[in-house]
């Protein structure tokens, strides 16, 4: 006695194809696309799908979360200050006060329950897919992005060209951390300055970071640790307040600007 229900190989295997082409479709034209699935891009991403906004992450890794699953050291532990654990509690995350002000929480637990909650407020996800290069319209404006698939990059020299497509948005969004990859592609261009970031202040950075949050040129926002590669600001080690309160300030500055285009 069989104990799934009947199906084929053809059906699988169209079932993937289908709906991955309607989703490709829809993300071709988006309002807007977070480069980076790590806590600062999945907390600006959910609480933008959560006020209605189609948005979408590209994510090079088959996972989300970023550095957001491990703590310093490879240690498990991620350390959260004050007020910043408001968000923990709002996303049903189970922590504790080490000291006071300072919250701590298992990466595993708070991270996936991040992913889920970014999944839930409707967030679509390209995951193995690497952004390549940005969009520009008049002004150079910042309008979408071009991406391949991960392995791309990958491929020996022999394997020249395999071209990359083009999504199209209203707004970029850069959460890739410390690379900040799409920021440094306008600097390529030279439309752009980055200082880099700084030596290590907790106390300053994760203040400036949720600070210098939003626009770093026209239709292209920052967030999270590229905010420190854009803005010159200290890097800010092992405790992450900062990068959920500056993917939510993210969100609000990208929503606002949302709203005047209409
Ligand atoms: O590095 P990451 O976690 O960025 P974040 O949200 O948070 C930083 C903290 O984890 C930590 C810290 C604060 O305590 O210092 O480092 O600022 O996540 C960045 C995500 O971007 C993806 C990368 O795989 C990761 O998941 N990413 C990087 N380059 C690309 C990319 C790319 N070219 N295309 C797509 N995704």
């Amino acid at each position: 006695m069989p104990i799934f229900e009947k199906s084929s190989e053809r059906a699988v295997t169209n079932a993937i194809i289908d709906e991955f082409a309607k989703d490709m479709k829809r993300f071709a034209d988006t309002d807007v696309i977070v480069v980076g699935g790590g806590p600062s891009g999945l907390m600006a991403a959910r609480d933008l799908a959560l006020k209605g906004v189609k948005v979408l992450i590209i994510e090079k890794n088959n996972y989300l979360g970023g550095g957001f699953w491990v703590g310093g050291f490879l240690m498990n532990t991620i350390t959260i200050r004050s007020p910043a654990d408001k968000i923990l509690d709002e996303l049903g995350i189970k922590h504790r006060e080490y000291e006071k002000g300072l919250h701590i929480v298992p990466g595993p637990l708070a991270c996936s329950k991040l992913i889920a909650a970014a999944c839930d407020a409707g967030v679509d996800i390209l995951n193995m897919v690497a952004f390549d290069d940005i969009v520009l319209r008049e002004k150079n404006r910042v309008a979408g992005v071009v991406i391949n698939w991960t392995p791309v990059a990958l491929l020996p020299k022999a394997i020249a060209c395999v071209d990359p497509v083009a999504l199209e948005s209203k707004l970029v969004i850069d959460a890739t951390g410390h690379d900040a990859i799409v920021v440094r592609k306008l600097e390529e261009r030279g439309l752009i300055k980055t200082p880099g970031f700084g030596a290590m202040w907790i106390e300053k950075s994760e203040d400036a970071v949720v600070e210098k949050s939003g626009f770093a040129h026209p239709g292209l926002i920052v967030i999270g640790m590229s905010v420190s590669t854009t803005f010159g600001l200290p890097r800010m080690g092992p405790t992450f307040g900062s990068m959920l309160l500056s993917g939510r300030k993210g969100a609000e500055v990208a929503y606002k600007h949302l709203k005047k285009m209409k």
